[in-house]
């Protein structure tokens, strides 16, 4: 018989405890101590007053609590003395099907970990859907985490356990992730489709117009029908647009999106999650045949990573008004204009089709975008959702540093004018001008010596710049510092310097009602709330020049790693972070009615 929340709630404490039983390994004190907290709103506070509860016992208590998980494939499983729910969950990620080859390799590393860190490797096997890892998987993970440092990877241990016992307590209550399952598998449907030459070797990258990304456009289309859309249609910059009307024809509109194209080699994750995410809460509400005092537009963006072309933000600078006509004529690597690129994927590639695109702020409530944090706040926290405090000003630019390419053998080092030493310098000046503030970042992301040859000293060498800061003025100083640098290098080194801007995004504060409605459905969710900021550009940023926006943030696995083939978020956060947005929405038609 499956327990019901309000069982737990109402039971007294034996009873309640017993509902309870082996979530946490062998630990009952960790139940116990959060039962104290009861009544629960939700099964998602029940587990955080059980995460709240770890988090303020002594390291001592919390070594033992690692401690009482078993080894993976270990003793316990050969000897068949584990718990039922750890021998299912070993079974079901294949641990009972190891080679012999899978089995000594797991022993060995188990044994290294064990003897470097002084307890077992913890890892929820069953993985992000919770149907299990494999056990190429776990290997990877735990060959990656041997060498973590020792605090860090006690932190990563308990998160471990705190999603095994997630897993475990809505088995228990009857409360799969529904709607995160669903978004979860479209994500893996979604990443199918990749271009050349990362394709073949496994992984996703998805650029402005590609094949692959025309294909992505056409599946969103079909998912954004099939959800229960009354229009979809692509738009003159790839947009794919949907629209779930409202009770009434004329009733204002509520945006909502994010974007689907990727950087190389990325995660399945980043941007896309917003749109499919957005779908299902659609497919919800038709299937309860629900319809709001606002109508629902889903925009899936075609371009925000700026990977193609060197310009971003394509497809919500549409939206915004903000298309810059100039843009049409930017060149990707191969010398193909944006405009040509357009028109080759059947678009019509001129500013008015462009123009026409711009949305009339006074049709709108404002805009909302759900995405991954892609940072390891949340995961340190140990929370799965955030609501954006401001996303960052960010500046990107495109440089070249011209010197003589000469040969490596003839050519004195003091008579150079080597273009990569140029380079050099300016990377290391980025690194010390944005640690000087805080909250500054600076990458030199892309470098490359034009025709290098191993014994030619670099002649030429092009790169790019990424600057962001949590303010525009900060931001605008570091850019003037790091201008500053780089023309002192250049006349140092007798280099010629180029150094475009291509981008200068603001810092887009969300707006406060929105995240008051964020924090509201988080709150409702029975979760704490926790505001934070954004390091990464959004879409959002673009829509904040015409509407109200505010962004909700869903914890990434692995500390939140990103635009990386480990980017992750589990089917629950997911399914956290679509009960909240259905929980906005009925609170604001609620509101309206
Ligand atoms: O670079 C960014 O911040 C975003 O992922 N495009
Ligand atoms: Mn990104
Ligand atoms: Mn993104």
């Amino acid at each position: 018989m499956t327990p019901s929340l309000d069982e737990l709630n109402r039971a007294p404490l034996p009873q309640a405890l017993a509902l309870l039983d082996g979530l946490y390994e062998h630990s009952p004190w960790v139940a116990e101590r959060a039962l104290a907290q009861r009544p629960f709103a939700t099964l998602a506070a029940l587990h955080q007053a059980m995460v709240q509860a770890v988090r303020q016992a002594t390291p001592e208590e919390q070594l033992a609590l690692i401690r009482a998980h078993p080894e993976l494939a270990g003793k316990a499983m050969v000897a068949g003395t584990l718990t039922a729910a750890s021998a299912d969950e070993q079974t079901r990620a294949g641990l009972t099907h190891c080679t012999p080859e899978e089995f000594e390799r797991l022993h060995a590393l188990n044994a290294a970990y064990r003897a470097r860190l002084g307890h077992p490797f913890i890892l929820a096997v069953r993985g992000p859907d919770g149907r299990g890892l494999t056990r190429h998987d776990i290997l990877a993970a735990l060959q990656r985490r041997l060498d973590q440092p020792a605090d860090e990877e006690r932190a990563e241990c308990l998160r471990q356990i705190h999603r095994i016992a997630e897993l475990r307590l809505s088995e228990r209550f009857g409360q799969p992730p529904r709607l995160g399952l669903r978004v979860w598998d479209a994500l893996q449907a979604l990443a199918q489709h990749s271009e050349s030459p990362w394709a073949e070797a496994g992984q996703l990258t998805v650029t402005y117009l590609s094949a692959a990304h025309q294909a992505c456009a056409h599946t969103l289309q079909t998912w954004m029908q099939q959800a229960g859309c009354d229009e979809v249609a692509i738009d003159a910059v790839g947009n794919v647009v949907g629209r779930y009307h409202g009770v009434r024809p004329d009733a204002p509109r509520l945006l909502l999106g994010s974007h689907y194209d990727t950087v190389r080699n990325a995660g399945r994750y980043d941007g896309r999650l917003g749109i499919v995410l957005a779908i299902e809460v659609v497919r919800e509400l038709r299937a309860l045949g629900q319809r709001l005092p606002f109508a629902l537009e889903l925009v899936a963006f075609a371009e925000e990573e700026g990977q193609r072309f060197p310009v971003t933000f394509l497809g919500s600078s549409a939206l915004a008004g903000t298309f810059d006509p100039a843009w049409l004529d930017v060149r990707d690597a191969n010398g193909v204009t944006l405009r040509a690129a357009m028109q080759q994927a059947g678009l019509p590639g001129t500013m008015p089709a462009i123009a026409a695109l711009r949305r009339d702020p006074g049709q709108y409530l404002g805009y909302l975008e759900v995405h991954i944090e892609q940072g390891p706040v949340l995961a340190r926290a140990e929370l799965p959702l955030g609501v954006v405090s401001a996303i960052n000003a960010s500046l990107r630019a495109h440089g070249c540093f011209e010197g003589l390419a000469c040969h490596a053998g003839t050519t004195p080092m003091t008579a150079r004018r080597d273009a990569l030493l140029g380079l050099a310098e300016l990377a290391l000046a980025v690194e010390r001008c944005a640690r000087q503030q805080p909250g500054s970042v600076g990458t030199v992301g892309v470098a490359q010596v034009d025709g290098g040859s191993i014994n030619v000293v670099p002649g030429r060498c092009t790169f790019t710049l990424d600057l962001r800061a949590p303010s525009d003025p900060q931001c605008d100083e570091l850019a003037r510092q790091v201008w500053a640098e780089a023309e002192a290098i250049a006349q140092r080194r007798g280099l010629r310097l180029q150094l475009q801007p291509t981008l200068r995004a603001a810092a887009a504060p969300g707006d406060a009602a929105l995240r008051a409605r964020w924090r509201r459905a988080v709150q409702r969710l029975g979760l704490p709330v926790l505001e934070l900021p954004s390091g990464a550009g959004h879409d959002a940023m673009m829509l904040h020049r015409i509407l109200p926006q505010a962004m909700l943030f869903v914890r990434g696995e692995h500390l939140g790693i990103s635009h990386h083939p480990l980017e992750s978020s589990t089917a629950h956060d997911i399914d956290l972070a679509a009960q909240a947005l259905l929980q906005l929405l009925r609170d604001w038609a609620e509101e309206l009615a």
